[in-house]
């Protein structure tokens, strides 16, 4: 058995085909809402081979000004569109928390799209999970075994995996290393989806 970050749930094959694709039709409605939008490394001025958008009260963004959350969509300027109940009921089902999420971040991953090794740091409310949510294509998954940058293991998330990050694994560095193109029919046109579900700001 794969050991895995202490704090970090892998629940293989949770969503049955029936929940992905009513899943798949929730993102679908955020997309035609809330366009998706390239985020650029604020650095480097690089375009993420990642495309994003979000929904619920918040939603993360990426541009020349750096890393943040915002109430609205960085192009069309208008308020993320709502959190879709579906999403609101696996936060409540399975985050331990017992505030709602404020922020689903959607990242849209083509065959050669992937995501480098980072920690998620923007959100002031630590001590709340990220429950991430895979749909479509299988990809290559990396984490840190600590709060550092190696070393790591690496784990397949296959369309409707659930991870659960908690506590002691809130902080590790982890990423997309690739996408295994064409290994799932989900998705009409391919690609993958990853839904992760966040607090940002600390309860009161
Ligand atoms: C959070 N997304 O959006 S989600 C991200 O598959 C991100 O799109 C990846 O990293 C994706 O920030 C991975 C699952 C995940 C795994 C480990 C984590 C999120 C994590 C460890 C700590 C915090
Ligand atoms: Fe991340």
């Amino acid at each position: 058995m794969m050991v895995l970050p202490r704090g970090v749930r892998h629940i293989p094959g949770h969503l049955d085909r029936d929940s992905q694709k009513a899943l798949v039709e929730d993102i679908r409605a955020v997309v035609e809402a809330a366009p998706l939008f390239q985020p650029i490394m604020p650095r480097s001025g690089r375009p993420f081979s990642v495309k994003m958008t979000n929904c619920g009260p918040l939603g993360w963004v990426a541009d020349r000004k750096g890393y943040r959350y915002q109430p609205h969509h960085p192009v069309t300027g208008r308020p993320w569109p709502p959190m879709p109940g579906r999403l609101m009921a696996l936060w409540a089902e399975l985050s331990g928390h017992d505030q709602p999420p404020e922020a689903c971040l959607v990242n849209f991953y083509r065959d050669t799209a992937r995501m480098g090794l980072h920690q998620d740091k923007d959100e002031s409310d630590l001590g709340a999970p990220v429950l991430s949510v895979s749909l479509g294509d299988s990809c290559l998954f990396r984490v840190g075994q600590v709060a550092g940058p190696s070393p790591s293991k690496s784990f397949r998330l296959d369309s409707g995996d659930i991870v659960v990050l908690g506590g002691e694994s809130r902080l590790v560095y982890h990423g997309v290393d690739r996408i295994y193109p064409d290994t799932s029919t989900l998705l009409k046109h391919g690609g993958r989806i990853n839904l992760t579900l966040r607090r940002v700001n600390a309860s009161d």
